[in-house]
């Protein structure tokens, strides 16, 4: 098997998607000093998902000061909690400022991956054929990419624009057009009040209430960024504290039953007040324990949906019609565009790609059955040499992902440089190392609200939960502080 791509060159690292974990990836190389890697995108550009979701309305929910680098912080946020756009911009600024630029391939969607053992070499394939190959690779290609549509009979006879959130048309102006929206989860509660004061009319497609805390998303005034700029340790600190916030206050809040969980019902029950018409707020109410699927912050989702051009509609949806959609009572909607809010194909716990690690075992054989499972989230055993960026059971449920790709990416630096320095063939984790990690948290998810009779995103078809972390996030952190070779098999 040969070593080189097709252009001849050998690679130490191969890093497969550029959206925030890739650049993190690729700025953590850097930083130890480790040059010689390319990252591969399938797209035109950096940015992942922030590149993607552009829908009106499109912004975190978790506040900018916590959302970005914890080593590169932006004391020029726009608001509390930053839009799609700005987001976007930051990643941009971050791979110009770490010189990620030649370091970066577009159009190169990797489709296999192969381990060779006696050389070493991961060696991958692109879907135009052509091979890469390096020593060690990490997939950085997220979780939440590929759009789930419904698959609604009738759909080749509608005439008017089907469009899901994540595949935003930005030509397609909503300005006087019936709309309906499909789905109540966080894109759609996000989406809603963004294009209901345009609208003609908005027909909103409801099958669960989600639950719904107050959002308070103010500007950040000139003076404070001033400050920030001036004085770094200000922003620390603030970045700080908002951690420590939703550490202690809102983990606790999906541990079942748990007082704060109480009280964040509380909250969203008295935020649901705020609907006065009664028929209305009795649809709105969820019937499921809060923290089971992902809460959701909002203040202007409320107001919007009791503005008099929308209606919403808790029937299922039938199918679509030549102009529209028709529910299963028969009602039919015309509309001028159907957006479908309705969420991802969860691939956190699906192989990246086709991938042949050790004695040819596929990664697909490997989690057929109980799921994904990688130690700490990043590595496999019988995957020598790979790691995994947001990888099974590193999800926050509660805070910023970014402190989870932080902790990833210096972890796998440290198992990058030690195959490197110490000319290792490869490093695998040891399977009762992975073994223990998994049973262990899965053990702690019975206590949480997630698996308390919800459908989500976090649970796979059989109810199992190999998506979120059930700890802390600074929990996690820490323990990825070290890698620890005596815990791979070393070949
Ligand atoms: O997707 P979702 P999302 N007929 O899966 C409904 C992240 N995110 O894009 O609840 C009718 O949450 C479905 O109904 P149900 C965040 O991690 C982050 O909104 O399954 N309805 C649900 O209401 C989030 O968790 C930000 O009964 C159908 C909705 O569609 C994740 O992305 C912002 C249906 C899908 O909700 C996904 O959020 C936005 C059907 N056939 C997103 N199929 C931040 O701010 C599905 N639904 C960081």
């Amino acid at each position: 098997m040969s070593n080189t791509n097709d252009s001849g060159h050998r690679y130490d690292v191969i890093i497969v998607g550029s959206g925030f974990s890739g650049v993190n990836m690729g700025i953590a190389l850097k930083h130890a000093g480790i040059d010689n890697f390319i990252i591969l995108e399938q797209a035109d550009d950096v940015g992942g998902t922030w590149r993607d979701n552009v829908y009106p309305g499109c912004a975190c929910d978790v506040p900018s000061h916590l959302y970005s680098y914890s080593f590169e912080p932006n004391p020029d946020w726009s608001t509390a909690y930053s839009s799609s756009d700005e987001i976007e911009g930051y990643i941009h600024h971050c791979v110009d400022k770490y010189g990620l630029r030649p370091h970066l391939k577009f159009g190169e969607e990797i489709v296999a991956g192969t381990f060779d053992a006696s050389a070493g070499q991961w060696r991958l394939r692109n879907a135009d054929g052509q091979h890469y190959s390096a020593r060690l690779v990490v997939s950085a290609v997220g979780g939440l990419v590929n759009p789930s549509e419904p698959n609604l009979p009738g759909r080749e006879l509608y005439t008017g624009k089907v469009m899901h959130t994540a595949r935003w048309d930005r030509n397609f102006d909503v300005r006087g057009k019936r709309i309906a929206v499909v789905g109540t989860g966080a894109s759609a509660i996000q989406v809603v009040p963004a294009i209901q004061p345009d609208v003609e009319e908005l027909v909103l497609f409801q099958r669960t209430a989600p639950w719904i805390v107050p959002k308070v998303d103010p500007s950040i005034s000139e003076g404070a960024k001033k400050l920030f700029h001036r004085f770094p340790l200000v922003q620390k600190g603030l970045r700080g504290g908002i951690l420590a916030l939703t550490e202690l206050v809102f983990a606790p809040m999906v541990i079942l039953d748990s007082p704060l969980q109480k009280l964040l019902e509380a909250a969203a029950r008295s935020n649901l007040k705020k609907v006065k018409d009664p028929a209305l707020r009795e649809k709105l109410t969820p019937t499921f324990h809060i923290g089971c699927k992902r809460v959701l912050f909002s203040s202007d989702y409320y107001p919007a949906v009791q503005q008099d051009n929308v209606q919403v509609i808790t029937d299922g949806i039938a199918s679509f019609t030549e102009t529209g959609l028709k529910t299963d009572k028969g009602e039919t909607f015309d509309v001028d565009a159907v957006v479908l809010a309705t969420g991802f194909r969860v691939d956190i716990t699906n192989p990246p790609f086709e991938i042949h690690g050790l004695d040819d075992v596929t990664l697909a054989d490997l989690w057929s059955r109980p799921g994904g499972k990688a130690y700490k989230g990043v590595a496999i055993n019988g995957i020598p040499n790979f790691f995994m960026m947001l990888g099974p059971n590193t999800g926050p449920g509660h805070t910023s992902v970014l402190i989870y790709t932080e902790a990833q990416a210096d972890y796998i630096t440290q198992a990058v440089k030690t195959v490197l320095d110490q000319g290792l063939g490869y490093v695998n984790v040891k399977r009762p190392v992975l073994d223990h990690w998994h049973e262990k948290l899965q053990h702690r998810m019975r206590y949480t609200s997630w698996t308390s009779g919800c459908q989500s995103w976090y649970l796979d078809e059989h109810g199992e939960n190999h998506t979120l972390f059930p700890g802390l996030a600074t929990e996690y952190a820490l323990g990825m502080r070290h890698f620890k070779l005596e815990e791979y098999e070393v070949g």
